[in-house]
């Protein structure tokens, strides 16, 4: 696959290179995995639990490196050198995306159904680089994404044991991604920073689970889970659709819209997180047991509230300054009943 080649040439040909990753277990596991494989010179994280590249931070990373990757993220519109940029990238691109290549499926749809990190584990192999094979495959089930030939390609360098799981209970490496996802929704780009560090020292999937930070980061998800699902209501908007609305100063909501979405069987459910993010922006959090399509009620609430929506069938996520009458807008939304939503 051209697209592929390309960027493992650049990856190779490149002894200083900037990584710019999302902050939850498959940005910073695809980090980790290009970091080791790699001449990674520095790795950023977009701040305060903001989501995408900041356009400033793309400029300083082109100024101050050669290559610019990257992961689980792609460059902002109207980014300047594309021709330094490789895109490492699993969401649906807004319009054509422009960089010296890009390994994202819904551009090379022969790569199939992939994480973000199974992509970068697949480019660190193909170049014949030295990882450890665990590592990527932590982000593909932090995504739910354990799915795929790259993914079926990777695990079969992994010890089966990670994988043993089932009958409720998580397997090893899913185990992880919970740890390291519950470090930045406490900390943000900071927790993603802490986990990137202890996934790097880490020999074993044992010593990321054995990290006091992250275990405490763990803990303290757990207890204000606990503490908001006591409290939330979810209003009934109809259509199966709902929608509750929450106050914390961590990154839970979307954890939150999948729990209730199991406790009160709907189709969909919306968190409104009405504590801004370090960043000034709020998040709604969507879960939707697939039948109805969560990115696209994400995009039109995201037009309603004059914020920044999209995602997956599955789950999504709008951003949005502080402000608007949330449970208006989703009103507006459910009852326009667009045949998209298939409501
Ligand atoms: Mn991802």
């Amino acid at each position: 696959v051209r697209e592929v080649r390309k960027a493992v040439e650049f990856l190779e040909g490149s002894d200083d290179i900037c990584v710019i990753a999302d902050i939850d277990a498959d940005g910073v596991a695809g980090a980790a995995t290009l970091r080791e494989a790699f001449d990674v010179s520095e790795v950023l994280f977009p701040p305060g639990g903001m989501y995408g590249v900041p356009p400033d931070m793309m400029e300083e990373a082109l100024r101050s490196h050669d290559l610019v990757v990257t992961v689980d993220l792609s460059p902002p519109a109207g980014c300047p050198e594309p021709d330094r940029v490789v895109i490492v990238d699993h969401h649906p691109p807004d319009g054509e995306p422009r960089a010296a290549a890009v390994v994202n499926p819904h551009v090379v749809p022969t790569l199939g159904d992939a994480s973000a990190s199974a992509l970068a584990g697949m480019l660190a192999h193909l170049a014949g680089r030295r990882f450890r094979p665990w590592v990527p495959l932590v982000g593909a089930f932090g995504d739910n994404m354990a799915r795929g030939p790259v993914f079926e390609t990777l695990k079969g360098g992994v010890d089966p044991v990670y994988l043993r799981g089932g009958h409720g209970r998580l397997n090893l490496l899913q185990n992880v991604a919970a740890h390291v996802n519950a470090a930045r929704r406490v900390m943000f780009d900071e927790g993603a920073r802490i986990a990137l560090e202890v996934m790097s020292e880490a020999e074993t999937p044992k010593d990321v689970l054995e990290d006091p930070e992250l275990s405490r980061c763990r803990m303290e998800v757990r207890r204000e889970t606990e503490r908001l699902m006591s409290e939330a209501e979810v209003e009934d908007f109809g259509a199966g659709c709902g929608l509750a609305t929450v106050a914390s100063g961590f990154d839970v909501e979307g954890i939150l819209a999948l729990r209730l979405l199991d406790d009160e069987g709907m189709r969909l459910v919306a968190v409104y997180n009405e504590t801004p993010k370090p960043c000034g922006y709020v998040k709604v959090s969507f879960r939707s047991d697939g039948s109805v399509d969560a990115g696209v009620v994400a995009r039109e609430l995201a037009s309603e509230l004059g914020g920044r929506g999209g995602g997956h069938r599955e789950a999504a996520a709008v951003y949005f300054e502080p402000g608007p009458d949330v449970s208006e807008a989703f009103r507006r939304v459910v009852s326009r009943r667009p045949p998209k939503l298939d409501l």
